[in-house]
């Protein structure tokens, strides 16, 4: 076998997002495309001779294609071993659990996450570190810098690696370990999750569906519900890993889980629905006819996590993204707990669950985790909010009017506008910055404004700094609007506006989100003169 030198240059824009380098499919697949990436994360890290690495992706189009290309590369550069999912499947936080369990040099997670996938969608290549989590921004930054500094990459000329079943293959002189995807991270749930208790539960009567949308937690799903757990069969929908997701996007909320919608809000729902996205590691609940939303779910978590044996001793502490709602700190506390507030993205709460500060976070885009991995995990949210439903006996809607009863609502909402030209989203926000000094004292929508800020974080454990993570309009009586831009999208720039209004009064719980909010997005509109700057009176996605 062969070892190539291809010459090439730098190509622009390979720089890491909040998540990754995430580019349109056809982008990846132009000549060097994902090599020059792949050499310039072996570049990042120091090289790979030596190393021990984890790959997978959820399954999306061409996947099976780069897993291909990148063991190609790992061998080329001197790796001992690649530990590969079957199929060349694993879910992000599965992945995570690899590469920690296996005690390996990192991973390679290919995956665009929510987003859609096909040759006219999405694709994405992450690489987490040896904790298992996402690469901190100085990795990241010396994988950027790489991509721009590179001239040539390495690659074996070799056949295709059978990656068809479990077993172990040479490549080169590097070994190609394929694994069951499943197994042991479903040995780890049954560690952290009473699985009698949650068995018992669902042989009782209650009943349970999980949307798998065609991405990755299909098989997970099925094994850990349906079979361990003894769910009914077909309690898991479009259980079947697709390239295309089925044409959807694999986005767990109400927009686009539409099968579970259709179930819960159907005449006699389950108990219980959920779903999860692409790469598997958000969630999305539902009780009969009701959404919960994921700024409540990991205030409800933490407050009745000790109910799991995983958690029975207490957490250390907790963390929330800054745009996530303030549910979770009314929760901290009451309880003692210390609360951190991090810039979007699963990345920043590393060091902080690394270094023992913190158990459990989540964001309000649908992420929800703790320390038994270092990414977000869908279904570990699942089995969390099953085991507590199991150890209270409550049903999703009394469990939720108890939690706001005792902590007070926070009413939120994201909205999001798509598809915006880059310099539009980009002059709004610059303007808005412009404005924000001005801003306090000032009343919109009949609100008034008390105090506007640009979120910047010092991280408490390193002392690294993260700058421009967010303007943050705080208005009188409780209420909050953040604007942010994405660091996901493939298209154009999206202007996230995370909208939120605190309530004690239990007469309001009940109240319609959108309607409990209006006032706060007309102020939204307002103070950030959106129309203006974009033409747009309307989100395309409320979530
Ligand atoms: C979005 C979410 C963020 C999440 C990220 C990756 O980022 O807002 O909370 O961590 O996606 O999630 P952005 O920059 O587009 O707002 V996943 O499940 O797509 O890896
Ligand atoms: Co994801």
């Amino acid at each position: 076998m062969e070892r190539l030198t291809i010459q090439t240059r730098p190509i622009e824009g390979q720089k890491p997002g909040t998540s990754g380098l995430r580019k349109k499919t056809r982008t990846f697949m132009e000549p060097h495309y994902l090599e020059n990436f792949v050499q310039s994360i072996w570049d990042g890290i120091g090289g790979v001779a030596g190393k021990v690495l984890v790959l997978g992706g959820d399954g999306r189009y061409f996947g099976d294609r780069a897993a291909q290309v990148i063991l190609r590369m790992a061998a080329a550069g001197g790796a001992a071993r690649v530990i590969v999912g079957q199929g060349a499947l694993l879910s992000t936080p599965a992945a995570s659990h690899l590469i920690r369990a296996r005690g390996t040099d990192g991973g390679i997670i290919l995956s665009a996450s929510h987003n859609p996938g096909g040759p006219d969608e999405d694709f994405g290549v992450k690489f987490n570190t040896p904790n298992g989590g996402p690469a901190a921004e100085d990795v990241t930054g010396r994988i950027y810098a790489a991509t721009r500094a590179i001239e040539a990459y390495h690659i074996l000329e070799a056949q295709d690696v059978d990656l068809s079943s479990p077993g172990t293959r040479d490549l080169g002189d590097m070994a190609v370990e394929v694994v069951d995807p499943v197994a042991d991270y479903a040995a780890l749930m049954e560690e952290l999750f009473d699985f009698d208790a949650i068995g018992d539960l669902l042989a009782g009567g209650f009943r349970v569906v999980f949307d798998a949308m065609h991405a990755v937690t299909g098989p997970y799903a099925t094994e850990i519900l349906e079979r361990r757990l003894g769910a009914a069969p077909g309690s898991v929908i479009n259980a079947r890993p697709k390239p295309d997701f089925g044409g959807g996007h694999p986005d767990p909320n109400p927009v686009w889980a539409r099968d579970l919608m259709a179930a819960m809000h159907g005449d006699d729902p389950p108990d219980f629905g959920a779903a999860s996205d692409g790469d598997g590691d958000r969630n999305m609940i539902m009780g009969p006819g009701m959404y919960v939303a994921p700024s409540d779910s990991v205030a409800v978590l933490a407050a009745n996590a000790t109910h799991a044996p995983g958690y029975a001793g207490g957490l250390k502490g907790v963390a929330r993204s800054m745009p996530t709602s303030r549910a979770l700190d009314a929760v901290a506390k009451a309880r003692g707990l210390d609360c951190y507030e991090t810039p979007t993205g699963w990345k920043f709460f590393g060091n902080l669950l690394d270094d023992g500060r913190i158990t459990l976070c989540g964001e309000e885009s649908a992420g929800t985790g703790s320390d038994h991995v270092r990414e977000k995990d869908g279904l570990w949210a699942v089995l969390l909010w099953l085991n507590i439903l199991a150890g209270t006996g409550k049903g999703v809607p009394e469990l939720m009017a108890d939690h706001w009863r005792e902590f007070g609502r926070n009413f939120y909402t994201r909205h999001d506008f798509e598809a915006i030209e880059t310099e539009k989203a980009e002059a709004l926000m610059d303007d808005l910055r412009g404005r924000m000094d001005g801003l306090p004292g000032t009343q919109a929508a009949g609100r008034r404004v008390e105090a506007a800020d640009e979120f910047a974080y010092t991280d408490p454990v390193d002392g690294s700094v993260a700058e421009r993570q967010g303007i943050r309009l705080y208005l009188e009586g409780g209420g909050r609007i953040v604007l942010r831009l994405s660091g996901t999208g493939t298209q154009g720039a999206t202007l996230r506006v995370y909208l939120e209004d605190r309530s004690d009064d239990p007469a309001t719980f009940g109240r319609d989100v959108q309607d409990a909010l209006a006032d706060v997005a007309r102020a939204a509109h307002e103070l950030a003169r959106i129309e203006h700057h974009t033409g747009r009176t309307e989100p395309d996605v409320r979530a």
